[in-house]
């Protein structure tokens, strides 16, 4: 290290250190009285960040304050929750900070503290902000991913109470940053926060492409059950459509969750005793990213109307017992059973159906020997 770069580091961090003591190396030092605090204000802002197009993004640091203000410093709230974000650069805006305060500005992306110290090597005005000015620009790396917000801490102002506050708007008591005195402790006036990256983006439940999924929402209600016993039938968001046990080991082969979220698969217990992953009745919610139900749907296997996810002569004989009006305390399976049950989508479900799914079982129904899930979809109108 040269001698004279050396000299200019050691300068910056004796100013820096001796500020930060509250002895300052441009003047005196002190902390604004009790009554007058609220006689003199600063305005902090920053701007909506503009996307540079080369993974940087420029935001605008705006103070207004009704006194000439000499040293400032803030320090930046950053909530990154995807992606990074990271401060590029800080340039003092040249326009509004003059020359002749041979500014040094430095940051932090370990505390997001940022300064602008005026050096002054002779006696020179605290800047004028009454009308309020750009008085910097930062620059951020963001990864194309990122999701962030951004403000300045308002709520750690330097005062008396506060002497290691990180917000520092000085006022100049002469109104020289030379000759004056640095006094803090100002009114502070709330600021703004700033977003990077979208939002997050609502999950929704989707078919996958290419596959026989099907989301129909033209069925919302589950007649006759009261699942969360709010002393209403079941509302859901629709039936989702098109596992076929002989094809599928999951209902994640058929459906996905577009948005910021995940799906919750509650397999039902006769299911589950099978070692099967899906069943007429097995319920899916979607959940946000806080872990919030935002739809419900309820999966419906053609055939399977005792939801043990197998169609077979369990299913005939509920079916028949469902059509003889003697299934169960109400005599009749529920209306989503009843929908799995109508293999022939005949609008009903009764002893026709339950022949076709012993055909099915026996492997001799229709062209297939098996009930034809795609057909059936088709046939409803999908
Ligand atoms: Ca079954
Ligand atoms: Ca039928």
């Amino acid at each position: 290290m040269s001698k004279k770069l050396l000299s200019v580091v050691l300068a910056l961090c004796l100013a820096v250190s001796c500020f930060a003591l509250g002895a300052s190396a441009i003047g005196g030092y002190a902390y604004e009285a009790e009554e007058d605090v609220a006689n003199y204000a600063q305005t902090w802002a920053l701007d909506e960040p503009v996307d540079n197009g080369d993974g940087t993004y420029s935001v605008n640091v705006r103070l207004t304050a009704n006194y000439k203000v000499g040293p400032i410093q803030f320090k930046l709230v950053k909530n990154v929750t995807a992606g990074s974000l990271s401060i590029k650069s800080v340039t003092a805006n040249k326009s509004v900070i003059p020359a002749n305060w041979l500014a040094q500005v430095s940051f932090s992306n370990v505390s997001n503290k940022i300064a602008i110290i005026p050096m002054p090597t002779d006696e020179v005005d605290g800047i004028d902000l009454t009308a309020g000015k750009i008085i910097a620009t930062i620059v951020f790396n963001a990864s194309a991913d990122v999701a962030a917000t951004v403000a300045i801490n308002t709520a750690d102002a330097k005062t008396e109470t506060n002497p290691a506050g990180t917000l520092i708007a000085a006022r100049m008591s002469d109104g020289n940053v030379v000759t004056g005195t640095a006094i803090c402790g100002q009114t502070i006036n709330a600021t703004n926060t700033i977003t990077f990256g979208s939002a997050a983006q609502a999950p929704e439940l989707v078919a996958i492409d290419g596959t026989l999924g099907v989301v129909d929402t033209s069925r919302t209600m589950l007649d006759e059950l009261d699942i969360d016993g709010d002393g209403d039938m079941q509302e859901i968001d629709g039936y989702l459509l098109g596992y076929d046990p002989d094809m599928n080991m999951s209902l994640e082969e058929l459906f996905e969750i577009e948005g910021d979220g995940e799906m919750e698969i509650i397999v039902t217990e006769e299911a589950l005793a099978n070692g099967l992953e899906a069943s007429t009745g097995t319920m899916v919610n979607v959940l946000d990213l806080e872990g919030n139900v935002v739809a419900t749907y309820v999966a419906i296997i053609f055939g399977d109307v005792n939801c043990d996810g197998i169609a077979d002569g369990y299913d005939s004989g509920y079916i028949d017992e469902h059509d003889a009006w003697m299934l169960g305390d109400w005599g009749r399976l529920f209306s989503y059973q009843e929908f799995a049950g109508d293999v022939d989508v005949s609008g009903f479900c009764d002893g026709y159906d339950s022949g076709y799914i012993g055909e099915h079982d026996a492997w001799m129904l229709g062209d297939l020997g098996r009930i034809d899930v795609a057909g059936i979809i088709a046939t409803l109108g999908f």
